[in-house]
């Protein structure tokens, strides 16, 4: 008898969950997984395995990579030869950055490449088992059905789910975080903080990724505002967030810090920008139409 592949346990594995089947030509669309890892050597081959499982063909896995002390870069090659060999075509690459430059920088990189290379969709998603793969037919199906710029697997919607391993402390941190944020922007959106988002290419265009300030996890919330303000739709899709089991948060104070302070500076440079254009505005009308 020969022994399962790591492969064929993943499909399985997606199957007992019950991972929605799209209709053909909605499966076949180009989605890339942008995946930031920085020591994630424990979790990272069953995450790509459970993706790749997926019964979703034009799915790409884009693993982007700050030359982790733990060899994850090393690992992701040897996980994109393997998954040549099982799939007969490339579906998995690997961005190699020189150091560890925060999860938003990652991201930047990640995305623009990933639609330079033609996704036309581009999921967010982190590399520690946290985020549902078998939700990922879901959040495309809602996205090719909605035309929503951008597609939140939500913590906060009627539905979402937190691992049980979560304390009080870390929920109400996390609830605080979105209510403060969402305030101070004065967006509805219940989980702007949250990090398992499926974008479409032309949002990704628009929000300009090169211009981002955030260099950590507040690039989430600051994407999806400049997504509103560009007036694309976000829809909200309930998702169990799960623990991490392996490795490390890379969560600090300097990343706490910046997510306090964005909100504010995404505001205030609005606030400007419309101060500004109303000025003009004014400027022009004085003149009249032709001056
Ligand atoms: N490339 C890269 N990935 C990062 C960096 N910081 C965090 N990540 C990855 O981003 C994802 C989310 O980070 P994690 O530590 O799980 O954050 P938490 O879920 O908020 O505790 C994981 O896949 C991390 O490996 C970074 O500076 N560079
Ligand atoms: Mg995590």
């Amino acid at each position: 008898m020969t022994e399962a592949s790591p492969l064929d346990a993943a499909a399985g594995a997606v199957r007992a969950l019950g991972a929605p089947h799209l209709p053909d030509q909605w499966a076949a669309a180009p989605l890339t997984v942008v995946m930031p890892t920085y020591n994630e050597a424990g979790s990272l081959p069953g995450v790509a395995e459970a993706l790749l499982a997926l019964p979703l063909p034009g799915l790409r896995l884009l693993v982007v990579d700050d030359s982790s002390p733990d060899g994850t870069g090393a690992l992701a090659e040897d996980l994109a030869r393997r998954a040549e060999e099982t799939y007969g075509h490339r579906r998995v690459d690997v961005l190699h950055r020189a150091g560890k430059d925060g999860l938003g920088r990652a991201y930047a990189a990640g995305m623009a490449r990933a639609v330079a290379d033609g996704a036309h969709h581009v999921l967010q998603m982190d590399a520690d088992g946290s985020h549902p793969a078998a939700k990922v037919p879901e959040l495309l199906g809602v996205a090719l059905a909605t035309g929503a710029g951008v597609v939140v697997g939500s913590r906060y919607v009627q539905g979402g789910t937190l691992s049980d391993a979560w304390g009080v402390h870390r929920r109400l941190l996390s609830r605080w975080a979105n209510a403060y944020a969402g305030t101070v922007l004065g967006t509805r959106v219940r989980d702007i903080t949250g990090g398992f988002n499926l974008w479409r290419a032309d949002a990704v265009r628009a929000v300009d990724l090169t211009t981002v300030d955030s260099a950590g996890y507040s690039f989430q919330v600051e994407t999806k505002y400049r997504a509103l303000r560009h007036g694309f739709d976000l829809v909200e899709v309930p998702i169990h967030f799960e623990d991490r089991t392996v490795g490390e948060s890379k969560m600090n104070l300097m990343v706490q810090l910046e997510s306090v302070a964005v909100p504010w500076r995404l505001r205030l440079r609005h606030e400007r920008e419309t101060w500004v254009a109303r000025a003009a505005g004014a400027a022009r009308g004085h003149r009249g139409p032709l001056g």
